[in-house]
């Protein structure tokens, strides 16, 4: 049957677009104040020495769950500090607590309004399905689109992922409490209000915290994710392990992760029955609790001076401070994080994410005329569709130009000489790269624009297979990690490997793993090492395992890149 594709698609995203310029000014509005309570909560969890907070948490939990824990809660604080995880560590436990309050704050009364209302409880049931089993990547997308990237399009995510089970447990709860009660206290004549706030709140008051408990396990549960568009914390750190290979590293900010979510799973589940309640009442370590909030905020406004300062002054609170990055593996970002130092941009931070996200936020700031910094890199697309210019790099933090290598793994000479051969015999010019890659953003499919390249470039491509050996359909994997340029160059020479009998198989990876999977030979190829510099530790790291075919382009650039409109010309200007 010959149908049409039906257009979700381009619903959904017309919708977004929509959605993105009417209500811009909520937007803005939310995610100013979700910033400004996480830094509250960030100043207050980090106020004193980690020691003081350390102690007040194991106190704490020891109160409501016995000592043996708060033993545990001691020993694996002082471990968490003692492995260099414990800014992170803050950040992630801020971002899960605001999380978990704005599922209680939106997610109870919403499971009340349900208890009391059949109607409310048909909509809101299956939308909560809806969210629960819809991946939670994809909340990422308009997330960003609409709270641009950083910590607040990761905690708008995980509070949708997370909120289901306040909103289910309460409304179990409710109309769990047995009827004979509702029927007494009906006939005590007492007010709905009165029947919810002394009968029904109090008697589902269990329910509705481990609903709420349930809540905070799943906030914590996305904190990895969430570090794709750029929340800090021990994501991120899991995230940057990842994408480095740095086993390590991954293992620590994990077990980090497990021992936040020991302590928060337990504080919440034994908060409303404190194991030593009958030697002091929760009354009073609770008060206690609130009064050293609230004198720590007190201090901390007092204390606190505005930090914008210097030439930049202007600039950097307008962007934040912030350099919007993307992946944390490449090259570019190591590279970036280098110029910081070597500027003295010390106020600056470099935010980690991914190339599209790093996109999305160009675009968002480049339709507004609102100042933006990127790490940038040619060939991309970006510099065709955007007045973009390069920041001076006097230090030359950035390298100069470069090339892009192919890399094959050892013995695919012996085991598909003919593809071997034509992987040896790529090479094209930048240019050329920027065809297919201005047809991918112009909505053509990755393997579309491929294909459309070759069939312009007949000679080319013919000598790239001259001599070569047909394939009598092998298979060939090819790495590449997401970035446009290595999506474009990597769709077109699988292309022309498939026309001359090859199967192949595309993988997308992080940058570590696209380099080790080749070394170990679990990859054949890949036509994305950029060098000699910005790639240059993972070639050391796995230069005696690979093939270095040579470059297959010339001619590339990374550096800070801003738009046009913005009057800085140089990373000094940033000081
Ligand atoms: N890039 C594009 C990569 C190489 C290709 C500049 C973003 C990097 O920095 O690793």
């Amino acid at each position: 049957m010959n149908m049409q594709k039906i257009p979700l698609g381009a619903w959904i995203d017309s919708l977004v677009d929509w959605i993105t310029i009417t209500f811009a000014g909520l937007f803005s509005f939310l995610t100013n104040m979700i910033d400004g309570l996480l830094n509250i909560l960030v100043d207050i969890l980090s106020a004193g020495p980690p020691i003081v907070l350390i102690i007040i948490l194991t106190l704490l939990v020891t109160y409501t769950s016995r000592w043996p824990l708060g033993i545990f809660t001691l020993v694996s604080l002082l471990l968490i500090d003692n492995l260099g995880y414990w800014d992170s560590s803050i950040q992630t436990l801020s971002i899960v607590l605001l999380s978990g309050l704005l599922t209680i704050v939106i997610g109870i009364p919403l499971g009340i309004w349900c208890a009391q209302r059949k109607t409310v409880k048909n909509i809101v049931m299956p939308v909560l399905d809806f969210m629960q089993t819809m991946p939670a990547f994809v909340y990422l997308i308009p997330s960003i689109l609409f709270f641009g990237i950083g910590v607040v399009p990761g905690i708008i995510a995980s509070f949708i992922f997370a909120i289901a089970p306040t909103i289910r447990m309460t409304n179990l709860g409710i109309q769990e409490v047995p009827n004979d009660l509702i029927e007494a206290s009906n006939a005590f004549g007492s007010s709905n209000s009165q029947k919810l706030f002394k009968v029904q709140l109090p008697l589902a008051t269990p329910t509705i915290m481990a609903g709420v408990n349930q809540s905070i396990m799943l906030a914590l549960s996305m904190v990895v994710t969430a570090s794709l568009v750029g929340a800090p914390g021990l994501g991120a750190d899991v995230y940057r392990a990842v994408s480095q290979i740095n086993v390590g590293q991954g293992f620590e900010a994990g077990l980090s992760i497990v021992i936040i979510a020991i302590i928060l799973d337990r504080l919440t589940q034994n908060l409303r029955n404190p194991a030593y309640k009958h030697i002091i009442s929760p009354k009073i370590v609770f008060s206690a609790l609130a009064i050293l909030i609230i004198a720590t905020i007190l201090v901390l406004s007092f204390t606190k001076n505005e930090t914008a300062t210097g030439p930049a002054g202007d600039l950097g609170s307008q962007t934040d401070y912030q350099v919007i990055g993307i992946e944390p593996g490449a090259g570019i970002m190591t590279q970036a994080r280098n110029a910081i130092k070597d500027y003295g941009l010390d106020d600056w931070k470099l935010v980690e994410g991914s190339s599209a996200a790093m996109v999305a936020e160009l675009k968002k700031a480049y339709e507004q005329k609102e100042p933006i910094i990127i790490t940038g890199w040619s060939p991309h697309w970006m510099f065709s569709s955007f007045d973009l210019k390069y920041l001076d790099d006097p230090n030359q933090t950035f390298g100069g130009a470069e090339d892009i290598n192919t890399i094959a793994r050892k013995g695919l000479e012996q085991d598909a000489p003919g593809a071997y051969k034509i992987l040896d015999q790529f090479a094209w010019e930048t240019s050329d790269m920027e065809e297919v890659m201005v047809q991918i953003e112009e909505g053509a499919s990755a393997e579309e624009a491929a294909e459309k390249w070759i069939v312009d470039h007949p000679d080319q491509v013919a000598k790239w297979t001259n001599g070569a050996q047909k394939g009598t359909g092998q298979s060939i994997s090819l790495v590449y990690v997401a970035w446009d340029t290595e999506i474009a160059s990597t769709n077109v020479i699988s292309k022309v490997l498939e026309q001359n009998g090859y199967k192949v198989k595309l993988s997308q990876v992080e940058v570590g793993p696209m380099f080790a999977s080749v070394a170990n030979g679990s990859a054949d190829a890949m036509v994305a090492a950029w060098l000699p510099s910005t790639h240059l530790e993972y070639y050391d790291t796995y230069k005696e395992d690979i093939v270095d075919l040579g470059p297959n382009l010339h001619g590339t650039k990374n550096g800070l890149v801003v738009p046009e409109y913005m009057d800085i010309d140089s990373i000094e200007d940033l000081k």
